[in-house]
C-alpha cells in the first residue's frame, strides 16, 4: 500500500496534491479508536437490527437475517473530527439506498432524517439523503475482515469521501455509529449524541464543519 512504501509526511503530500486532504487533517498511517464509554460485547445469537418509525412496515432482523441482504463493497477516505484523516479504506457490508431500491426498507413520503441507534444508546443523525449517497454504508467488514470490535463489531454505518469525487456530502467520522442496531426513520430532525455536546450538525469536514459554535 501507499502508505507502507512512502513515509507519513510524502503520503501526505501525495494525498493533498490530490485534493483528498480536507482543511485542518493530517494523514495517518494508523486507525485511531475513538469513543464515548466501554466497548460492549455483542453477542451474535441475540443481536438484531431494527428499522423504525416512518417506515410503512417496520423490520427486525437477526444476524442471520442481516447477513443475507444485498452486500456493497466501498473504499472512501475517512476523516474524523480530532483532525486525523485515513485514505483509501475499504468497507463491506449493506447500503440503505439498496436496502430502499430493493424495497427492504420502505420510508412513509414524511421520513426526512434518520437516527443512528447504537449500543448504549449512542445516537447520530442525517438527513434521509444523506444515507442515500454511495459513500455510507452500513459496514460488517473492514479490509476483508469482520470489523474488529474496538471499531464497531459486528456492524457500524461508515461515512467518508471518494478519493476522485467530491460532489455528495462528507461528514466526520463520527456520524458514523458502531455498533450500529438500528435506524429511527422522522419527519424531524434530532441531534444525537456528540451533536448535543458541541459537534457541527453538517459536519461537512471539506467545509471544515466542526464545531456548532465559533470558538
Ligand atoms: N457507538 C458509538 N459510535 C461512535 C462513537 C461513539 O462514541 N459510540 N464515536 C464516534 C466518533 S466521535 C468517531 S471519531 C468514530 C471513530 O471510529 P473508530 O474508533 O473506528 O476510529 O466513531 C464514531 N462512532
Ligand atoms: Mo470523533
Amino acid at each position: 500500500m501507499l502508505e507502507s512504501i512512502l513515509g507519513r509526511r510524502e503520503a501526505e503530500a501525495k494525498i493533498k496534491s490530490q485534493n483528498r486532504l480536507p482543511p485542518g487533517q493530517s494523514l495517518t498511517q494508523k486507525f485511531p479508536v475513538l469513543h464515548y464509554g466501554p466497548v460492549p460485547r455483542p453477542d451474535l445469537a441475540t443481536w438484531d437490527f431494527r428499522v423504525f418509525g416512518l417506515v410503512e412496515e417496520e423490520k427486525t432482523w437477526n444476524w442471520e437475517e442481516f447477513n443475507k441482504l444485498p452486500h456493497t463493497r466501498v473504499t472512501l477516505d475517512i476523516h474524523c473530527v480530532t483532525r486525523w484523516s485515513k485514505f483509501d479504506t475499504t468497507w463491506e457490508g449493506v447500503s440503505v439506498k439498496t436496502l430502499i431500491k430493493e424495497g427492504l426498507i420502505k420510508p412513509k413520503p414524511e421520513a426526512n432524517f434518520v437516527v443512528q441507534h447504537c449500543e448504549f444508546g449512542y445516537t447520530t443523525n442525517t438527513p434521509l439523503d444523506f444515507l442515500l449517497q454511495d459513500n455510507v454504508i452500513m459496514a460488517t467488514h473492514y479490509e476483508g475482515e469482520p470489523l474488529p470490535l474496538d471499531h464497531g463489531y459486528p456492524l457500524r454505518m461508515v461515512v467518508g469521501s471518494f478519493a476522485d469525487r467530491h460532489e455528495g456530502k462528507s461528514a466526520y467520522f463520527w456520524k458514523g455509529g458502531k455498533w450500529l442496531r438500528g435506524l429511527e426513520f422522522r419527519a424531524t430532525d434530532q441531534l444525537g449524541f456528540w451533536e448535543r455536546n458541541g459537534y457541527n450538525n453538517e459536519a461537512d469536514p471539506w467545509r471544515e464543519q466542526r464545531y456548532s459554535y465559533q470558538w
